[in-house]
């Protein structure tokens, strides 16, 4: 770092060095601490609008509290890169998101300043409570924060946690970031809500009134009960969160410290479940991402003079572009289509489908659970939905899964992303479990296409069924296979023979099939496409099986429960007594880093799979039985 362009920033270490400093100096920290924020994500890449929103309200959170003996729970995570600069992580953000380096989200094990673990939305006033209660049973005097966006706010889980708190006896204190964007524009009543209370004479009133009372100098108390009374009086008739039990104070302005630090000083001497309504700007400070902070969410590496750039080569065929182009072609030839997201519109990749099928785009929210169940509503009256989720996301909504789509045996058709591993995202966000606990549920298909042109048939394929079906793919793109433009279906749950051998076969279930290939043309082993996990084409397995004197499977998922587990069941259930290999993705979480190296690192690339598959069955070449022949 540069002591030049950040001289004050360099000298915070921990935040006891940010709390050394006269408040004078905040301001200019807190443009060193921007500056510093957009040139480490201009070089590693990761979240950055967010971030720019926060640096304010980063800085007067550890000026104010005792951190980390008072608790900060950061909702979501990924607005934390200027808490990271600050307690003692700056020298180690060009390692952000890649493996071996900083979590590009809070955790635990990274800092103590890390007090609790997210990723996943809408859990920080969970959390914050508990410590807040835990707090009050041991006897210890503490401060415990959730700071969560408006956008994060709208899941049910957050307003579970309020109807909680708000009766809770305890010095709980939310935060609501609220800078009218989720990733996308967000939506939904709470969002008109909020934007009524800032709009118009009431934002200008309280934002006013509020300087008002923070200008003077009275003694704390005194101070605090003003705050209290004035913004009681300024909202007429009582704010939803008042209606809840807390205290609400607010909103303020979240890039001017001179509002943020007195009144959190304040906030601070409030006993009872308060809760403060900041506003900030995402993107803040950097023109193009206030501008768009849309495509400023989570950006790739750039050069911040310039901005984001297309790239000059064409970039290949994404898995999730696939998805969004069959379901505008679905919709334009079915109009039962319905699509249905969770709050990840580009991320879904479901642009262009809201532009051409607005009327039967639904984005629902952060709200994964009500995503499925509103699902199920709609399937129950003819029409045929679509709920595109990440893997890791559909977690949130296994309940409703089962018990509002599967037990009802609805056509419900679930578009997986991100199913296997993310890469710089890491283990939160890893689609590692679905097909163990997916797999498991009556009536519920999964099927797992090998590449580009599969996966758009087996989404016509699972569009077909009368029952639900999930399709799974990966993250980014494929074996960059053409696709094809039509909407034939594929047999359900029929897998393939692609490359006949001898003595050992390899079942591979999605994307890993193309490494598989390459394994076997070394090895002159067989190679299945098995396609389904569920049903399993138990037909072509014992066929298989029976030809074959050792088999492999292989998936990127969970070994556990996964689809090895599917064909290890299903050849005991014949009473076929074979040697399995199952690869996949091993029993502990997988932290961030390059997808490529972290597939490596499970022994999934072209390498382990044949060193594993040479490993296992050299037993069968040393006793005599028909030997593997290793080509090279
Ligand atoms: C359960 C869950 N669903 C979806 C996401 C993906 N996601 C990450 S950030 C984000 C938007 C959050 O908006 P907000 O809370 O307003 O924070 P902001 O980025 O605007 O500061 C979403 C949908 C997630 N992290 N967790």
């Amino acid at each position: 770092m540069s002591n030049k362009l950040y001289p004050l920033l360099q000298t915070i270490n921990d935040p006891a060095d940010l709390r050394r400093l006269p408040r004078t100096q905040l301001h200019a920290l807190a443009d060193e601490l921007r500056a510093y924020v957009l040139s480490s994500v201009s070089k590693t890449g990761g979240h950055l609008s967010s971030n720019l929103g926060t640096v304010e309200l980063t800085v007067a959170l550890h000026y104010v509290f005792n951190t980390p003996n008072d608790r900060v729970v950061w909702d979501v995570g990924h607005q934390t890169y200027p808490h990271k600069i600050l307690t003692g992580r700056r020298e180690r953000m060009d390692s952000l998101r890649l493996l071996g380096g900083l979590s590009g989200f809070p955790q635990r094990f990274e800092s103590e300043y890390d007090a609790f673990g997210t990723a996943h939305s809408s859990t920080s006033i969970s959390a914050a409570l508990g410590m807040a209660l835990a707090a009050k049973i041991k006897g210890e005097e503490r401060h415990a924060i959730a700071v969560i966006g408006d956008g994060a706010l709208t899941a049910g889980m957050a307003f579970e946690a309020l109807n909680n708190a708000g009766v809770a006896d305890c010095n709980l204190l939310v935060i609501l970031n609220d800078n009218d964007m989720s990733i996308s524009p967000p939506v939904g009543a709470l969002n008109r809500y909020l934007a009524k209370l800032m709009s118009g004479q009431f934002y200008a009133a309280a934002k006013n009134a509020g300087k008002t009372v923070l200008k003077g100098a009275p003694p704390l108390f005194e101070l605090a009960k003003r705050i209290e009374e004035t913004a009681k009086g300024m909202v007429v008739p009582a704010t939803l969160f008042e209606k809840f039990g807390f205290n609400y104070i607010g909103p303020i302005d979240g890039h001017d410290l001179d509002s943020l630090i007195p009144t959190l000083e304040n906030i601070k001497h409030l006993k009872g479940p308060q809760f403060l309504h900041v506003v900030t700007k995402k993107g803040q400070g950097y023109k193009l991402a206030e501008a768009d902070p849309v495509a400023y969410h989570g950006p790739g590496k750039f050069d911040p003079a310039i901005g984001l750039q297309k790239p000059t080569t064409p970039a290949k065929t994404t898995f999730t572009q696939v998805f969004g182009q069959w379901l505008c072609d679905m919709a334009a030839h079915d109009p039962r289509l319905v699509g249905i997201t969770p709050a990840m519109r580009e991320g879904s990749g479901m642009v262009e489908f809201e532009k051409r099928f607005p009327a039967r785009y639904f984005d629902v929210g952060i709200a994964e659970q009500h995503a499925v169940t509103f699902a199920a509503g709609l399937a129950c009256e003819g029409l045929k939905p679509v709920v595109a989720i990440y893997s890791t996301f559909l977690q949130r909504a296994y309940d409703q899964l089962i018990h509002d789509v599967a037990i009802q045996n609805l056509p419900v058709v679930f578009a997986l992303d991100r199913a296997g591993l993310v890469g710089a995202d890491g283990a939160t966000h890893a689609g590692a479990y679905d097909i163990p606990f997916l797999r498991c549920i009556p009536n519920v298909s999964v099927a797992c296409p090998a590449d580009e042109n599969e996966c758009r048939q087996l989404l016509s394929t699972a569009f077909e069924q009368d029952h639900p079906v999930a399709v799974r793919y990966p993250r980014g793109a494929g074996a960059g296979v053409p696709v094809q433009a039509g909407l034939e279906a594929l047999p359900f749950g029929k897998g393939e023979i692609k490359r006949a051998g001898k003595g050992v076969a390899i079942l591979a279930f999605g994307t890993l099939l193309y490494p598989a290939l390459e394994v076997a043309d070394k090895l002159n082993a067989t190679v299945v496409n098995m396609r389904w996990a569920k049903p399993l084409d138990t037909e072509l397995l014992l066929k298989v099986a029976a030809e074959h004197e050792g088999l492999v499977t292989l998936e990127e998922g969970a070994i556990m429960g996964g689809a090895g587990s599917a064909v290890s069941e299903a050849l005991h259930a014949a009473g076929v007594v074979k040697p399995l290999l199952q690869l996949g993705l091993q029993d502990e979480f997988i932290e961030h880093g390059d997808p490529i190296k972290l597939l490596a690192l499970q022994g999934l690339d072209t390498a382990g799979i044949q060193a594993a598959v040479v490993k296992r069955f050299a037993a069968l070449l040393e006793s005599g039985r028909p030997a593997l022949k290793v080509v090279a």
